[in-house]
């Protein structure tokens, strides 16, 4: 299937998309009607696995949602089963060396670029969709092409080797995890402290001069906007349970401001 957000990213279209964390096929209904670009399905914070996140990428898709997902951790099947079931994308948690990202890349592309295993999965129809309609090598060729890979830099480990892991060949973009990334650098939430802030500049740095994209995760709706001027590509905001916790919360206060007797 073609990668609208692959193509929205060539565009600099500024994609949005958020994690999804709630396991229901409704609320990805729901975020179909909200603009959202992607959304990433968790499967490393989340509570599901590759069985349910195939029915997530279904209502994605027929909600007109980029699916990506978050796999459970580095490993081959961890990988390609996200892939096997449709996901476009995978964001790879908790990378630390250059010899990780270079087995993601053998797991989540085919050959000349990874090592990729091949079945007829959900990803082609089970062999009677585009691209598996085509030669074997033309259906490599296009999932290698439309498949994202994304290791997330959010260790130390990871940012002191952005340079040669942003350049690698089938590395198609880096995830900056916030969160991990400040409490691996021992200053644990200070997004604005300098340190931090040179790390942001690095990665970014790194990603343009290797022609990748960067996206940056915020839980505030009004950092998005800052970070597209910072030169992120896309913009990872927030998880649906925050976002429904806070909208029902400020919708409340409001409510109780102006009913109050
Ligand atoms: C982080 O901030 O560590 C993330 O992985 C975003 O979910
Ligand atoms: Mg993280």
């Amino acid at each position: 299937m073609k990668n609208i957000l692959k193509e929205k990213l060539a565009a600099g279209a500024r994609p949005v998309g958020t994690f999804f964390e709630l396991g229901s096929e409704s609320v990805i209904e729901a975020l179909g009607k909200t603009g959202l670009d992607f959304l990433i399905v968790d499967n490393e914070h989340g509570p599901f696995e590759a069985e349910r996140t195939a029915d997530f990428v279904r209502a994605a898709e027929l909600s007109g949602i980029t699916p990506l997902a978050r796999t459970r951790e580095i490993s081959r099947p961890a990988v390609l089963k996200l892939l096997d079931v449709g996901a476009q994308g995978v964001v790879v948690p908790d990378v630390h060396t250059v010899d990780q990202v270079r087995a993601l890349v053998d797991y989540a592309k085919f050959s000349p670029v990874g090592k990729r295993g091949f079945c007829p999965t959900r990803k082609d129809g089970w062999g009677f969709e585009y691209p598996a309609t085509e030669d074997l090598r033309v259906n490599m060729d296009y999932c290698n092409s439309e498949t994202l890979l994304i290791p997330q830099c959010e260790t130390v480990g990871c940012l002191e080797n952005i340079e040669t892991i942003a350049g690698l060949e089938g590395v198609d973009g880096i995830f900056i995890g916030p969160f991990d990334l400040s409490i691996s650098m021992g200053i644990p939430g200070q997004f604005e402290h300098p340190d931090f802030l040179r790390a942001l500049e690095r990665v970014r740095t790194a990603c343009r001069k290797a022609g990748k994209f960067t996206t940056y995760f915020t839980v505030h709706a009004d950092k998005v906007a800052e970070g597209f001027r910072f030169g992120f590509d896309a913009m990872t905001f927030s998880l649906d349970a925050r976002v429904l916790i806070q909208a029902y919360r400020e919708a409340l206060q409001r409510i109780r401001a102006e009913a109050r007797p």
